[in-house]
Protein backbone atom coordinates (compact mmCIF):
# COMPACT_ATOMS: atom_id res chain seq x y z
CA UNK A 1 0.00 0.00 0.00
CA UNK A 2 0.78 3.73 -0.26
CA UNK A 3 1.30 5.39 2.58
CA UNK A 4 1.75 9.10 3.49
CA UNK A 5 3.08 9.90 6.89
CA UNK A 6 3.19 13.42 8.14
CA UNK A 7 5.72 14.82 10.51
CA UNK A 8 8.07 11.98 9.57
CA UNK A 9 11.21 13.76 10.52
CA UNK A 10 10.99 12.51 14.71
CA UNK A 11 9.05 10.50 17.43
CA UNK A 12 5.56 8.86 15.91
CA UNK A 13 6.00 9.90 12.11
CA UNK A 14 9.42 8.79 12.07
CA UNK A 15 8.60 5.14 13.80
CA UNK A 16 5.68 4.98 12.07
CA UNK A 17 7.48 5.25 8.43
CA UNK A 18 9.87 3.10 9.61
CA UNK A 19 7.62 0.13 10.68
CA UNK A 20 5.51 0.62 7.83
CA UNK A 21 8.64 0.38 5.01
CA UNK A 22 10.02 -2.45 6.63
CA UNK A 23 6.31 -4.64 6.44
CA UNK A 24 6.46 -4.11 2.94
CA UNK A 25 4.69 -0.94 2.30
CA UNK A 26 5.62 2.47 -0.08
CA UNK A 27 6.23 5.16 2.52
CA UNK A 28 5.67 8.79 1.57
CA UNK A 29 7.63 9.99 4.89
CA UNK A 30 7.60 13.86 4.79
CA UNK A 31 8.47 16.59 7.41
CA UNK A 32 10.08 19.88 6.93
CA UNK A 33 13.65 19.09 7.76
CA UNK A 34 14.96 17.81 5.01
CA UNK A 35 18.51 16.64 6.86
CA UNK A 36 15.91 14.30 8.93
CA UNK A 37 14.48 12.98 5.80
CA UNK A 38 17.66 12.13 4.29
CA UNK A 39 18.88 9.98 7.29
CA UNK A 40 15.39 8.41 7.60
CA UNK A 41 15.67 7.27 3.80
CA UNK A 42 18.96 5.96 3.86
CA UNK A 43 17.97 3.74 7.45
CA UNK A 44 15.39 2.43 5.10
CA UNK A 45 17.47 1.79 2.23
CA UNK A 46 17.22 -1.89 2.89
CA UNK A 47 13.48 -2.36 4.37
CA UNK A 48 11.16 -4.91 2.37
CA UNK A 49 9.18 -1.89 1.08
CA UNK A 50 9.98 1.25 -0.07
CA UNK A 51 10.75 5.00 1.55
CA UNK A 52 10.64 7.84 -0.45
CA UNK A 53 10.50 11.40 0.83
CA UNK A 54 9.01 14.84 0.61
CA UNK A 55 9.97 17.89 2.07
CA UNK A 56 6.63 19.29 3.28
CA UNK A 57 5.40 22.27 5.45
CA UNK A 58 1.62 20.96 6.39
CA UNK A 59 0.60 24.87 7.14
CA UNK A 60 0.85 25.71 3.30
CA UNK A 61 -1.80 24.63 2.08
CA UNK A 62 -0.81 25.18 -1.18
CA UNK A 63 2.62 23.36 -0.99
CA UNK A 64 0.39 20.30 0.56
CA UNK A 65 -1.46 20.19 -2.95
CA UNK A 66 0.84 20.73 -5.07
CA UNK A 67 2.96 17.89 -3.48
CA UNK A 68 0.26 15.46 -2.78
CA UNK A 69 -0.67 15.76 -6.55
CA UNK A 70 2.98 15.37 -7.13
CA UNK A 71 2.99 12.07 -5.08
CA UNK A 72 -0.04 10.31 -7.07
CA UNK A 73 1.15 11.40 -10.25
CA UNK A 74 4.62 9.92 -9.70
CA UNK A 75 4.14 7.60 -6.74
CA UNK A 76 1.15 6.30 -7.45
CA UNK A 77 -2.40 6.78 -5.09
CA UNK A 78 -2.34 7.30 -2.08
CA UNK A 79 -4.16 4.40 0.26
CA UNK A 80 -3.33 5.54 3.15
CA UNK A 81 -2.72 9.18 5.38
CA UNK A 82 -1.23 9.14 8.59
CA UNK A 83 -1.91 12.63 9.48
CA UNK A 84 0.92 13.06 12.48
CA UNK A 85 2.73 16.14 12.19
CA UNK A 86 1.54 18.05 15.14
CA UNK A 87 2.96 20.45 17.90
CA UNK A 88 1.98 21.53 21.66
CA UNK A 89 3.71 25.14 22.22
CA UNK A 90 4.18 25.81 26.39
CA UNK A 91 2.36 24.80 29.19
CA UNK A 92 1.72 28.25 30.70
CA UNK A 93 -2.09 28.95 31.72
CA UNK A 94 -4.00 30.68 28.54
CA UNK A 95 -4.09 34.21 29.85
CA UNK A 96 -0.14 34.19 29.55
CA UNK A 97 0.65 33.01 26.62
CA UNK A 98 1.95 34.17 23.32
CA UNK A 99 -0.41 34.23 20.35
CA UNK A 100 1.33 33.22 18.17
CA UNK A 101 2.28 29.81 19.90
CA UNK A 102 -2.30 29.53 19.43
CA UNK A 103 -1.87 30.29 15.66
CA UNK A 104 0.90 28.00 15.55
CA UNK A 105 -0.80 25.04 17.18
CA UNK A 106 -4.36 25.44 14.82
CA UNK A 107 -2.11 26.41 11.95
CA UNK A 108 -0.25 22.61 12.16
CA UNK A 109 -2.38 21.01 14.66
CA UNK A 110 -6.01 22.03 12.39
CA UNK A 111 -5.42 23.23 9.60
CA UNK A 112 -2.36 21.50 8.21
CA UNK A 113 -4.45 18.32 9.13
CA UNK A 114 -7.25 19.50 7.42
CA UNK A 115 -5.41 20.81 4.40
CA UNK A 116 -3.88 16.97 4.00
CA UNK A 117 -7.33 15.26 4.34
CA UNK A 118 -8.86 17.68 1.83
CA UNK A 119 -6.07 16.90 -0.92
CA UNK A 120 -6.47 12.97 -0.29
CA UNK A 121 -10.05 12.64 -0.09
CA UNK A 122 -11.20 13.18 -3.36
CA UNK A 123 -9.41 10.69 -4.86
CA UNK A 124 -9.58 7.86 -2.10
CA UNK A 125 -13.97 8.64 -2.97
CA UNK A 126 -13.04 8.23 -6.45
CA UNK A 127 -11.41 5.08 -5.80
CA UNK A 128 -13.53 3.68 -3.00
CA UNK A 129 -10.39 2.76 -0.82
CA UNK A 130 -8.78 4.68 1.59
CA UNK A 131 -7.86 5.13 5.28
CA UNK A 132 -7.10 8.17 7.27
CA UNK A 133 -5.60 7.97 10.53
CA UNK A 134 -5.17 10.81 12.05
CA UNK A 135 -3.14 11.55 15.66
CA UNK A 136 -5.29 12.86 18.11
CA UNK A 137 -4.12 12.55 21.66
CA UNK A 138 -5.69 12.45 25.95
CA UNK A 139 -5.16 15.88 25.59
CA UNK A 140 -8.22 16.27 23.73
CA UNK A 141 -10.96 13.87 25.91
CA UNK A 142 -9.34 15.48 29.05
CA UNK A 143 -8.76 18.91 30.20
CA UNK A 144 -5.23 19.69 32.43
CA UNK A 145 -3.71 23.19 33.18
CA UNK A 146 -1.44 24.54 30.08
CA UNK A 147 -3.38 22.57 27.43
CA UNK A 148 -5.94 25.28 26.49
CA UNK A 149 -5.10 25.51 22.45
CA UNK A 150 -3.08 22.36 22.11
CA UNK A 151 -6.02 20.07 24.06
CA UNK A 152 -8.50 21.80 22.31
CA UNK A 153 -7.26 21.35 18.69
CA UNK A 154 -6.97 17.55 19.71
CA UNK A 155 -10.71 18.07 20.40
CA UNK A 156 -10.89 19.02 16.85
CA UNK A 157 -9.01 16.17 15.18
CA UNK A 158 -11.50 13.73 17.31
CA UNK A 159 -14.77 15.43 16.69
CA UNK A 160 -13.19 15.99 12.87
CA UNK A 161 -12.66 12.16 12.65
CA UNK A 162 -16.07 11.14 13.79
CA UNK A 163 -17.82 13.60 11.61
CA UNK A 164 -15.45 12.18 8.59
CA UNK A 165 -16.80 9.23 9.29
CA UNK A 166 -20.38 10.56 9.13
CA UNK A 167 -19.73 11.72 5.44
CA UNK A 168 -17.79 8.98 4.48
CA UNK A 169 -20.90 6.16 5.25
CA UNK A 170 -21.39 4.25 1.97
CA UNK A 171 -17.90 4.22 0.98
CA UNK A 172 -14.78 1.84 1.66
CA UNK A 173 -12.96 4.27 3.72
CA UNK A 174 -11.71 4.03 7.62
CA UNK A 175 -11.19 6.70 9.51
CA UNK A 176 -9.31 6.14 12.84
CA UNK A 177 -8.31 9.48 15.76
CA UNK A 178 -5.67 7.52 17.62
CA UNK A 179 -5.49 9.24 21.18
CA UNK A 180 -2.38 8.45 22.68
CA UNK A 181 -1.10 9.71 26.79
CA UNK A 182 2.06 10.52 27.55
CA UNK A 183 5.04 9.01 24.96
CA UNK A 184 8.61 9.38 26.01
CA UNK A 185 11.90 9.50 23.70
CA UNK A 186 9.82 11.94 21.14
CA UNK A 187 10.85 15.09 20.47
CA UNK A 188 7.13 16.21 21.59
CA UNK A 189 8.02 18.23 24.95
CA UNK A 190 11.50 19.24 23.71
CA UNK A 191 9.18 21.58 21.25
CA UNK A 192 6.72 22.17 24.17
CA UNK A 193 9.19 23.93 26.05
CA UNK A 194 11.28 25.38 23.55
CA UNK A 195 14.20 23.89 24.03
CA UNK A 196 14.30 23.30 26.94
CA UNK A 197 15.99 19.89 27.56
CA UNK A 198 15.65 19.83 31.92
CA UNK A 199 12.26 20.72 31.72
CA UNK A 200 11.58 18.14 28.66
CA UNK A 201 13.33 15.36 30.27
CA UNK A 202 11.75 16.02 33.66
CA UNK A 203 8.38 15.15 31.81
CA UNK A 204 9.47 11.54 31.79
CA UNK A 205 11.35 11.35 34.98
CA UNK A 206 10.81 8.02 37.07
CA UNK A 207 7.93 6.71 34.47
CA UNK A 208 7.80 4.05 31.93
CA UNK A 209 6.21 6.11 29.06
CA UNK A 210 4.30 4.83 25.23
CA UNK A 211 7.20 4.91 22.81
CA UNK A 212 7.26 5.78 19.23
CA UNK A 213 7.51 2.36 18.74
CA UNK A 214 4.43 1.19 20.15
CA UNK A 215 2.37 3.88 18.24
CA UNK A 216 4.10 2.78 15.71
CA UNK A 217 2.69 -0.76 15.62
CA UNK A 218 -0.51 0.44 16.87
CA UNK A 219 -0.70 1.79 13.59
CA UNK A 220 0.48 -1.06 11.94
CA UNK A 221 -1.83 -3.13 13.29
CA UNK A 222 -4.64 -0.66 12.62
CA UNK A 223 -3.97 -0.95 9.06
CA UNK A 224 -4.02 -5.02 9.00
CA UNK A 225 -7.37 -5.02 10.11
CA UNK A 226 -10.12 -6.73 7.75
CA UNK A 227 -11.72 -4.09 5.24
CA UNK A 228 -14.99 -3.89 7.88
CA UNK A 229 -13.75 -3.15 10.41
CA UNK A 230 -13.63 0.54 11.54
CA UNK A 231 -11.81 1.79 14.95
CA UNK A 232 -13.62 5.10 15.56
CA UNK A 233 -10.59 6.09 18.03
CA UNK A 234 -8.26 4.03 19.80
CA UNK A 235 -7.18 5.83 23.43
CA UNK A 236 -4.07 5.04 25.07
CA UNK A 237 -2.19 5.80 28.01
CA UNK A 238 0.63 4.26 29.46
CA UNK A 239 -0.32 1.97 32.37
CA UNK A 240 1.99 4.71 34.59
CA UNK A 241 -0.62 7.12 33.94
CA UNK A 242 -3.99 7.73 34.95
CA UNK A 243 -6.76 10.49 35.92
CA UNK A 244 -6.42 13.39 39.00
CA UNK A 245 -9.37 14.45 40.84
CA UNK A 246 -11.45 17.78 39.91
CA UNK A 247 -9.87 20.75 40.72
CA UNK A 248 -11.65 22.87 43.66
CA UNK A 249 -10.29 27.11 44.66
CA UNK A 250 -10.27 27.11 48.63
CA UNK A 251 -10.46 30.68 50.02
P1 LIG B 1 7.71 15.17 17.68
O1 LIG B 1 7.94 16.58 18.09
O2 LIG B 1 8.73 14.15 18.01
O3 LIG B 1 7.45 15.13 16.11
C1 LIG B 1 6.60 16.06 15.52
C2 LIG B 1 6.72 15.95 14.01
O4 LIG B 1 5.82 16.90 13.43
C3 LIG B 1 8.12 16.27 13.51
O5 LIG B 1 8.46 15.32 12.53
C4 LIG B 1 7.97 17.64 12.88
O6 LIG B 1 8.84 17.71 11.76
C5 LIG B 1 6.52 17.59 12.42
N1 LIG B 1 5.97 18.93 12.19
C6 LIG B 1 5.79 19.92 13.08
N2 LIG B 1 5.31 21.02 12.45
C7 LIG B 1 5.19 20.67 11.14
C8 LIG B 1 4.77 21.35 9.97
N3 LIG B 1 4.38 22.63 10.01
N4 LIG B 1 4.78 20.69 8.79
C9 LIG B 1 5.17 19.41 8.73
N5 LIG B 1 5.60 18.71 9.79
C10 LIG B 1 5.61 19.34 10.97
O7 LIG B 1 6.28 14.79 18.29
P2 LIG B 1 5.58 13.36 18.52
O8 LIG B 1 6.10 12.37 17.59
O9 LIG B 1 5.61 13.08 19.96
O10 LIG B 1 4.08 13.73 18.16
C11 LIG B 1 3.52 13.38 16.91
C12 LIG B 1 2.02 13.64 16.97
O11 LIG B 1 1.45 12.89 18.04
C13 LIG B 1 1.64 15.09 17.22
O12 LIG B 1 0.49 15.39 16.49
C14 LIG B 1 1.36 15.12 18.73
O13 LIG B 1 0.47 16.14 19.07
C15 LIG B 1 0.75 13.75 18.91
N6 LIG B 1 0.83 13.19 20.25
C16 LIG B 1 2.04 13.13 20.93
C17 LIG B 1 2.07 12.58 22.21
C18 LIG B 1 3.33 12.53 23.01
O14 LIG B 1 3.24 12.43 24.25
N7 LIG B 1 4.51 12.56 22.41
C19 LIG B 1 0.87 12.03 22.83
C20 LIG B 1 -0.32 12.17 22.05
C21 LIG B 1 -0.32 12.70 20.79
P3 LIG B 1 9.57 19.01 11.20
O15 LIG B 1 9.88 19.89 12.37
O16 LIG B 1 10.79 18.46 10.53
O17 LIG B 1 8.62 19.59 10.24
C1 LIG C 1 0.45 14.70 24.29
C2 LIG C 1 0.03 14.13 25.61
O1 LIG C 1 -0.62 14.67 27.99
O2 LIG C 1 1.21 15.96 27.03
O3 LIG C 1 -0.64 14.89 23.48
O4 LIG C 1 -1.05 16.38 26.36
S1 LIG C 1 -0.13 15.36 26.78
Amino acid sequence: MIILVTGATAGFGRAIALELAAAGHTVIASGRRRSRLDQLAAEAADAAGTLVTRALDVTRSLAVGETIAEIERNVGPIDILVNNAGLALGLAPAQSVELDDWENMVDTNIKGLLYCTHAVLPGMVRRDRGYIINLGSVAGNYPYPGSHVYGASKAFIHQFSRNLRADLLGTRIRVTCLEPGLCGGTEFSLTRFKGDADKAEAVYRGTKPLTAEDIAQLVAYLIGLPAHINVNQMELMPTCQAFGPFAVSRT
